[in-house]
């Protein structure tokens, strides 16, 4: 028994880490799509053809709850796979499994957060609306998610989301930091453009930007607050799993990484951020 971690490649593990560091016990099994990656320029139907089928793998695999780390994954392919597949795959399967997303964890965390003055406190004037920028992959950017979930819950927050096509690509070959920084200032000044101004708070809605969350703070004014969805998804996965003993995460406190790309050694971008070497095994 154990938990699932999905994304399209490497930038789930950004969310791994956070989830493991909470629940240090749990055993996890993360797999990256890396065969069919990148999803940010994919049609919907296939992200949720790719995203059931890596669920499956990791239902297969003994996980009872899959965290979708991945925005573009969660954004197109959740709400389809709850209410579609799911019910009939758990009684197939016979036991109870569930799958999660990180966006609503994340817009909780940047909605319940004190906004009240933000804008003021930055020097704007004060009727000015308070603004959060988003900076996803294409695909989420087009779901309108993060505008959509947000006005449900505050309306006197102006949303504008940034696609970036190239950076997860980029990552996933080991760009280095100068291109890198190139790539994200020209999001940065064309998201600026489009609202007039800096925002005041900033989620990166692609699990890959946080293994480049110093390029985005160093292109960002000083001091801009980044939402921190790997937290976030952190306190979410937590929650959830004291309100559902049924889905025992399992106690080993095991981690396996696979793919179903290439076996071997992740990229030298990847494993500075993770700290150290990391193989992952073919799923
Ligand atoms: N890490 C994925 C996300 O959070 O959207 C990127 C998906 C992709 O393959 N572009």
């Amino acid at each position: 028994m154990s938990i699932g971690v999905f994304d399209s490649g490497v930038g789930g593990l950004s969310v791994h880490r956070a989830l493991v560091q909470r629940l240090p016990q749990a055993d996890f099994t993360y797999l990256a799509d890396q065969a069919n990656a990148p999803y940010g320029g994919r049609t919907g139907e296939e992200i949720v053809d790719l995203t059931r089928a890596g669920c499956e793998r990791l239902f297969d695999r003994g996980a009872n709850l899959v965290v979708l780390a991945c925005n573009t994954a969660s954004a197109i392919a959740l709400r389809r796979l709850q209410q579609t597949w799911l019910p009939g795959y758990r009684k197939a399967l016979g036991r109870p499994v569930n799958i999660l997303g990180i966006i609503v964890p994340t817009i909780e965390a940047a909605t319940g957060l004190p906004w009240e003055h933000e804008a003021e406190r930055r020097g704007d004037k004060v009727e000015q609306l308070d603004v959060l920028g988003v900076f996803s992959t294409p695909a989420t950017a087009r779901s309108r998610v993060y505008e959509i979930e947000i006005d449900k819950r505050k309306q006197d927050l102006a949303v504008f989301s940034q696609p970036c096509g190239d950076l997860v690509p980029m990552i996933e070959a080991d760009a280095g930091v100068v291109e890198l920084a190139k790539a994200v200032e020209a999001h940065v000044e064309a998201l600026k453009t489009r609202i007039g101004r800096y925002p005041h708070r900033v989620v990166l809605g692609c699990t890959h930007y946080e293994i480049i969350a110093d390029i985005f703070r160093a292109a960002l004014p000083a001091g801009t607050p980044l939402i921190q969805q790997p937290a976030a998804t952190a306190d979410a996965l937590e929650l959830y799993l004291e309100r559902h003993p049924e889905l025992d995460p399992g106690t080993g406190g095991s981690r396996l990484f696979l793919t179903t790309g290439a076996p071997g050694p992740q990229n030298g971008l990847v494993e500075s951020f993770w700290g150290g070497p990391l193989r992952f095994e073919a799923a």
